[in-house]
């Protein structure tokens, strides 16, 4: 069908201008005018996240002050010590309650004890505390909060300890000096004490543990390799230049010149690398039945303790966890039986099993020595396998960890009534010293 020619007017001027209005959006402008509209909104975004979360700042203090309703005991001169660990812990418990509660949601991160020091007629306590405020405000403006904060708590509510206001200072240190501070402290991680342990509830293959997200979450994890044949055991950092590891590690060679050491959550590239000067076995270690699996490597050159290398503690003879207790196992080693070493770290949480127990008829039959420390499920499924020998087994006491257990052996990995074996490292406590000085 056709029409007749369409005739131009004067009055059709109009609808020629409507169409050009409706070209206007042709699809080109469109995606320009949408990009532009999400790139004003990703800007705002962020705006707002530089001043709420990139700036947001950790600022670190110094308290000294006196608590007049306790004595002081010799022990507390032991940073290892029960008395120690049990008097820190409740003062920084006391802490918690003063600011978690008071300086608002999420400022304070976490407070650490570095000295208890007698003091007539009480204790003089010497503490880090560490807060995250926007870098906008200043040091000394938060110094002065902090202080009113806990100046009101005395006053309005009944805390465990009774601080001396007059003794009471606050001064404003850097992370350095915060770091240096703590260097004194074993088994400290840098992260946040609120940071979620997702181990519980991981579905991901150690076996079935998961891989440590953050850098730093197990500080004192080494990856022990052969020069050319890469990563062969796990070891732990006691002090900045021993490391504890398991004797059958050196079964095939014993030559620390052999030998490399890495820190970090990664194999490649490793945070921090250094070659062995030495290497101690223990003397009673026996191949055949696992007993005395325990090694000292100690590095040619200390390492810096950072966010990323720290030293785990050592237990003291008498610490004692009972059956069930969590504890953590972490490693480079095969997620399967006869799997390829992994590169990313893992963890894994396993419970304590009694010794009783694993030395049933239908466990291990008796082969579990006193200088040992089974840890997994009877159930199977998680355990720590072949390339974790050496590695920590750890045990956190109030956020401070502790080397418990050495992987050392076990029936194949994660089978069930077929926990993993450890070295028990309270054992060993002696034998350490003696070597080391530590
Ligand atoms: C190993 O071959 C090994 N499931 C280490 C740990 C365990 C088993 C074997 C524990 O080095």
């Amino acid at each position: 069908m056709m029409y007749a020619p369409v005739r131009y007017s004067e009055a059709d001027y109009p609808r020629i201008d409507y169409q050009r209005r409706e070209q206007f959006w042709d699809p080109i402008r469109l995606t320009l005018f949408i990009l532009a509209i999400v790139a004003i909104i990703g800007i705002a975004i962020g705006i707002v996240t530089h001043f709420v979360v990139e700036d947001d700042n950790s600022f670190y203090y110094l308290a000294s002050f006196k608590v007049t309703n306790i004595k002081y005991k010799e022990n507390y001169g032991m940073r290892t010590s029960r008395d120690f660990i049990e008097r820190s812990h409740q003062i920084e418990k006391m802490m918690s309650r003063i600011f978690r509660n008071s300086s608002g949601e999420g400022r304070f991160i976490k407070s650490h004890v570095i000295k208890l020091s007698p003091e007539k007629n009480g204790v003089n306590i010497l503490m880090v505390l560490v807060f995250r405020y926007p870098s906008t405000d200043n040091t000394e403006r938060i110094r002065k909060k902090i202080e009113r904060i806990l100046y009101q708590t005395m006053k309005t509510k009944q805390l465990p300890l009774t601080i001396n206001k007059p003794s009471f200072t606050l001064t404003s240190i850097d992370r350095k000096k915060m770091r240096n501070l703590l260097k004194s402290r074993c088994g400290i991680r840098m992260t946040s004490s609120y940071m979620p342990l997702l181990a519980f509830s991981s579905t991901e293959r150690i076996v079935q543990g998961r891989k440590t997200s953050m850098e730093g979450e197990w500080p004192w994890q080494a990856s022990l390799q052969l020069k050319g044949k890469g990563h062969q055991c796990g070891a732990s950092l006691i002090s900045n230049t021993w490391m504890l590891t398991a004797a059958h590690c050196f079964r095939k060679n014993k030559d620390p010149s052999q030998w490399i050491v890495t820190f970090g959550t990664t194999i490649t590239p490793p945070a921090v690398q250094r070659s062995v000067g030495k290497i101690i076995i223990h003397e009673n270690y026996h191949q055949e039945t696992n007993e005395n699996d325990i090694a000292l490597a100690q590095l040619a050159t200390r390492v810096e303790f950072s966010n990323v290398v720290q030293r785990v503690c050592l237990p003291d003879s008498s610490i004692k966890l009972p059956p069930k207790t969590s504890v953590f196992v972490t490693g480079f080693g095969s997620i399967v039986d006869d799997g390829p070493t992994q590169n990313h770290l893992r963890q894994a949480r396993v419970e304590t099993i009694s010794t009783e127990v694993c030395n049933r008829k239908d466990v291990y039959d008796g082969l579990v020595t006193s200088g040992m420390l089974c840890a997994g499920y009877m159930e199977g499924k998680i355990d720590a396998c072949k390339g974790d020998s050496g590695g920590p087994l750890v045990y956190d006491n109030h956020d401070i960890w502790y080397l418990v257990g050495i992987v050392s052996w076990g029936q194949s990995c994660a089978l069930p009534k077929k926990p993993g074996v450890y070295t028990r490292v309270s054992r060993y406590r002696d034998w350490i010293a003696l070597k080391t000085g530590i």
